[in-house]
């Protein structure tokens, strides 16, 4: 890899359920991160788990841990925020922010709080509307199209047209957005996307729609993506890259009813891996460019 960032980043640990830090741990290592975890809670599973998950909210050791962070004098490459356990959270992701970046540094922040329509279990709109200055602060970010609504106070639609979505983007650009990472954003049945706008252009990545919906996937998306970015590729392509590797992961994942909870992303990562470095090509494939070479 081209980079060796240092990257925090801030969300739960469901000690189940492959999502938040339990996934972007791995991926952003295999993206060739150094990667700090700053843990916002401990859930015992995902909150998409039927019955009785427990929830240590971790919001009083956020300062104690920052606090000695200071001390120590570190700081990071890119900050890159997920699921956040409560407002408090949300304010001292913030200082974070302004505390702990370096130089150049970027800030991603997933809003993490919806999908389909609907905020996880435990939030409310007083949660959603903390979030926009988080959002509107930040470098990138990563919201799905429930949170972009909840982010811009536009009513959430299943079927849309182009206009619904570019008003989207238009107020979130107004409300001081800078690049945006609009995640499963498609105009026909069978396709998704996801759509990049940044310095006043808008690109849409579309590729095909798996019938079956994934839990996690939405953190799945923004590790590849941050790992990507953070190697130094544009957003479009880290867009594209992480978008592919979501995909990959939901087929890798879709036979098997069992695991409804989320995606086998680790099975993944060698594709994720070579996408972000083209060039580590197998000695199979090296064999193949000699025969084409060769004329065989
Ligand atoms: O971003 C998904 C996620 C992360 N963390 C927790 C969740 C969910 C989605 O339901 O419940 C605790």
């Amino acid at each position: 890899m081209k980079n060796y960032p240092k990257v925090l980043t801030i969300q739960d640990i469901s000690c189940v359920g492959q999502c938040s830090l339990t996934v972007a741990l791995p991926i952003l290592s295999a993206c060739g991160a150094e990667t700090v975890i700053l843990p916002t809670a401990v859930l015992s599973t995902h909150t998409a788990f039927p019955k009785g998950f427990t929830f240590r909210d971790l919001s009083e050791d956020i300062p104690l841990i920052t606090k000695h962070w200071k001390e120590i004098g570190i700081a990071f490459d890119g900050i890159y925020t997920g699921y956040l356990g409560s407002i408090q959270e949300i304010e001292d992701v913030q200082r974070i922010f302004d505390t702990f970046r370096k130089e150049g540094a970027k800030t991603f922040v997933d809003p993490a709080m919806a999908d389909n329509g609907v905020l996880y279990g435990g939030f409310d709109m007083t949660y959603a509307n903390a979030m926009k200055p988080l959002c509107f602060h930040a470098d990138v970010i990563l919201p799905n199209l429930t949170e972009a609504c909840l982010l811009t106070d536009m009513p959430y639609r299943e079927t849309y047209d182009k206009a619904y979505i570019t008003e989207i983007l238009d107020k979130l650009k107004a409300s001081g957005a800078k690049t945006i990472i609009l995640t499963g954003i498609g105009y026909t049945p069978d396709t998704t996307g996801v759509i990049v706008a940044e310095n006043g252009d808008v690109q849409h990545y579309v590729h095909k729609r798996l019938s079956r919906g994934s839990h996690g996937t939405g953190d799945v998306y923004a590790s590849a993506f941050v790992g990507a970015y953070l190697q130094g590729i544009n957003a479009f392509d880290s867009a594209t890259i992480a978008a592919n590797y979501t995909v990959k992961c939901i087929e890798n994942t879709q036979d098997d009813p069992d695991h409804w909870y989320g995606v086998k992303f680790e099975t993944a990562l060698p594709e994720l891996i070579k996408a972000i470095e083209p060039e580590l090509i197998t000695a199979f494939e090296m064999d193949e460019v000699f025969k084409i070479l060769n004329g065989d």
